[in-house]
């Protein structure tokens, strides 16, 4: 017998710009394109809680309460990916945090730009490490295997 091929996964989400842009095809295009499986899809407005767990790392910080505001300011697209690599995969496919400096070729640097809002809306959302996903799976995807 073989062995199962070693896979990782990672969480995306198509942030509420995105989705409202209706970016979130494009974005699963490029998911795609590159090889890695969609696992898991759902669209929702997310809830305070889930953001606050979301996005725990950066509480206290002054752009928190800005973002959490913004990120529930209307539905998302959450994605669970599958494949070798894809977590730092993906974060190479997004590009740099700020729309304006990723490059181009990049999610970020191809369909974002400032705002005005510095930073905040650049389209996506990818997991920074294996053990982010997991947790990040398990607050999006209650019922998905991290
Ligand atoms: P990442 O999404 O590239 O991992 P993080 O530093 O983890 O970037 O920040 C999370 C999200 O918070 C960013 O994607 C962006 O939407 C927002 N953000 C980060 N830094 C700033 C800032 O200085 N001002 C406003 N929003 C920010
Ligand atoms: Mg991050």
């Amino acid at each position: 017998m073989t062995d199962t091929p070693q896979t990782e996964r990672s969480l995306v989400l198509v942030k509420p710009d995105g989705y409202r842009r209706g970016l979130t095809g494009e974005v699963l295009r490029r998911i795609e394109a590159k090889g890695y499986t969609l696992v898991a899809l759902s669209v929702l407005t997310p809830t305070r809680e889930q953001l606050a767990a979301h996005y725990a790392e950066h509480e206290g910080k002054p752009f928190y309460q800005p973002l959490l505001e913004f990120m529930s300011s209307g539905p998302v697209t959450a994605v669970v990916v599958e494949g070798h690599g894809c977590v730092p995969g993906f974060r190479s496919l997004a590009g740099a945090t700020d729309p304006t400096a990723a490059a181009a070729g990049t999610i970020r640097g191809d369909l974002g730009r400032d705002w005005g809002e510095k930073v905040q809306q650049n389209i996506v959302h990818g997991s920074d490490s294996p053990e982010s996903a997991a947790r990040e799976i398990a607050i999006w995807f209650p019922d998905v295997t991290p």
